[in-house]
C-alpha cells in the first residue's frame, strides 16, 4: 500500500524538487496536483501553496522540510552531505535560492513569459540585471565544483534546477550561454532520472 502523498501540481518548481528527492530516495508515492490556493490544497497546508506531504498519518508542508524529512525517513542515498562543511553550503544555497533566486527568476520572469501573469516587461527589464547578478554567483562556485555543494548532486542542487529548467525555456535563456559552468552544470542534472522524470508536461 502507498502511503506517501505529494500534493501540488507538477508545474510548480518546488513540487519538482520534492518529487526530484523522492525518485533519488527511490520513494513510491501518490501524486495530488492541487492548484495553488484551492479548498483541497488548503486542507494540507493553511498557506495554500504547493507543496504538502504526508507521510502515514504525518503531514508536512514546506519544502524544504518536506525534503528534508524525505531524507531522513526513508532509505536510499543521502540527498546531503555528511561533512559540515559541505553541508553549510548546502544550507546556504538553498537559503540563497528560495530568497533570491526563484523571486527573480520565476515572479519576475518565467510567470509572465508562461502567461501566468500579463505581461509587464518593465518587470522583466528590471530582473535581468538580478538574474545576471545570481547566475555570475553561481557561475563562480561551478567553475569549482560539478555540483553546488560538492562532486555529488545534493538538496541545493534540486532546489536550483526547477528554476534553471524554466529559464531555460524563455526568451532570457539566452543570459545561461554567458555561464557556461551553469549550462554544464544543467546538462548534468538532465542525465539523471529524477530529474527527466518529474519533468511537468508543458
Ligand atoms: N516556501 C514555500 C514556497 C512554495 C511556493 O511558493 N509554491 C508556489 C508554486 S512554485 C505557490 O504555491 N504559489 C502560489 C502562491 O504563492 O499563491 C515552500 O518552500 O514550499
Amino acid at each position: 500500500m502507498i502511503n506517501v502523498a505529494l500534493y501540488g501540481f507538477p508545474l510548480s518548481t518546488y513540487v519538482r524538487t520534492a518529487r526530484i528527492a523522492l525518485a533519488e530516495k527511490g520513494v513510491t508515492y501518490e501524486l495530488f496536483p492541487f492548484e495553488p490556493n484551492t479548498p483541497d490544497m488548503q486542507a494540507v497546508n493553511p498557506t495554500g501553496k504547493v507543496p504538502a506531504f504526508k507521510h502515514g498519518d504525518f503531514t508536512l508542508y514546506e519544502t524544504l522540510a518536506i525534503t528534508n524529512y524525505i531524507d531522513d525517513a526513508f532509505d536510499g542515498p543521502a540527498l546531503q552531505p555528511s561533512d559540515a562543511k559541505q553541508r553549510a553550503v548546502m544550507n546556504q544555497w538553498i537559503s540563497y535560492i528560495n530568497a533570491y533566486v526563484f523571486p527573480v527568476m520565476v515572479h519576475e520572469i518565467v510567470l509572465f513569459r508562461f502567461e501566468i501573469l500579463p505581461m509587464d516587461q518593465s518587470v522583466i527589464d528590471a530582473a535581468i540585471p538580478k538574474a545576471n547578478e545570481q547566475l555570475a554567483l553561481l557561475e563562480k562556485t561551478l567553475n569549482n565544483s560539478d555540483y553546488l555543494a560538492g562532486d555529488s548532486a545534493c538538496l541545493a542542487d534540486y532546489f536550483l534546477y526547477p528554476i534553471l529548467a524554466y529559464m531555460g525555456m524563455v526568451p532570457e535563456a539566452s543570459l545561461l550561454a554567458d555561464y557556461p559552468s551553469v549550462s554544464a552544470w544543467k546538462a548534468r542534472m538532465e542525465e539523471k532520472s529524477s530529474v527527466t522524470g518529474s519533468a511537468p508536461a508543458l
